[in-house]
């Protein structure tokens, strides 16, 4: 991931590297899933998981957990399974969402989908596989952390993965599409739950195994939430303006489904505003951890530059 430009903070304090710092999170992150998941027999689903897995990608999830529980007092090596198994539930989720039965996309990060690839049937399988493997990951490779905490993380991604989280908010998607009227509040519900949930988990998830107090993980969470539903924003916009080269995906998608959008409802300006309000107040959360909330606010400056 190539951040476009480094955020400047406050006079008197030296830039903050978000490009280096991204970079090492990223190739950290990368070496850690590259060895999560070995081929084995059946190698076929192994393939087909490593295939979507290992296909590039930001690994803002990730990253994001690492630099919550490092921000918290934590370590990397302490968030890293929970890391690795959010890119998992990430990455199953775009499996899935790419199916023909869903989005029917054919390209994703750069490359044919995990179903043109494998077929129908082994798309579905490989997401099964890594949703089910990413908790099996968390419970199995946590070290340092109390028993308690891991349970929380686990119990937290659960929830965001089911009927409360990403599930519910496809449903919603699925229902909305091709309707003329979706208010801005079910475009919310939407993308609170498809995009903005996964990204809490991964803030909040970070907190929990560093043993962050619960005062400071409501603020995480509102943090969180507010880089979440500013992302899909600029997704959306990005959608309209960016090239399927700087997508890595089909360009133009929710036009041609007919699905509601932030610049469907707002324009493009007016998105792109409501996404630097959402950025300042996701900043504003973070006062209180001074000095080590960096990579955090420069994460959040970096969701309304991006291009891709
Ligand atoms: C979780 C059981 C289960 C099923 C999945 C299909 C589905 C239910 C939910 C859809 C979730 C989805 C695809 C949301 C879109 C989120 C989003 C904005 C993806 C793009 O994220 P980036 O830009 O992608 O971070 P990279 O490739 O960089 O990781």
């Amino acid at each position: 991931m190539v951040a476009t430009d480094n955020f400047q903070m406050p006079q008197g304090q030296a830039p903050f590297d978000l490009s280096a710092y991204l970079q090492e999170r990223q190739n950290l992150v990368e070496a850690a899933l590259d060895s999560a998941i070995p081929v084995i027999y059946p190698e076929k689903i192994y393939e087909a998981m490593r295939y979507s897995l290992l296909a590039g990608g930001k690994r803002l999830r990730p990253i994001l957990c690492l630099a919550t529980c490092e921000m918290a007092g934590g370590t990397i090596a302490m968030a890293m399974p929970t890391a690795c198994a959010l890119e998992m539930i990430h990455t199953m989720s775009l499996i899935h969402d790419d199916l023909p039965a869903m989005d029917n996309d054919d390209y994703r990060r750069g490359k044919l989908t995990n179903h043109k690839v494998y077929g129908e049937d082994v798309a579905i399988l490989a997401g099964d596989g890594l949703l089910a493997y990413a908790f099996e990951f968390v419970a199995v490779n946590t070290r340092n952390v109390p028993a308690e905490r891991v349970l929380q993380a686990i119990a937290r991604l659960g929830r965001v993965v089911g009927a409360a989280g990403l599930v519910g908010g496809q449903v919603v998607d699925l229902e909305s599409e091709g309707q003329a009227d979706v208010s801005i509040e079910t475009l919310n519900f939407i993308h609170n739950h498809k995009t903005a949930a996964l990204l809490e988990a991964c803030v909040v998830c970070g907190g929990i195994l560093a043993g962050i107090p619960e005062a400071d993980l409501q603020r995480l969470s509102r943090y969180a939430q507010n880089i979440g539903l500013a992302f899909q924003i600029v997704d959306d916009i990005l959608d309209i303006t960016a090239t399927q080269e700087e997508l890595g995906k089909t360009a133009g998608k929710d036009l041609q489904a007919q699905k509601a959008t932030y610049p469907s409802i707002w324009g493009i300006e007016e998105s792109q505003r409501q996404a630097q309000k959402l950025i300042q107040a996701a900043v504003a959360e973070l006062n209180l951890f001074g000095e080590k909330a960096r990579p955090l606010i420069a994460i959040a400056h970096f969701i309304t530059s991006r291009t891709h």
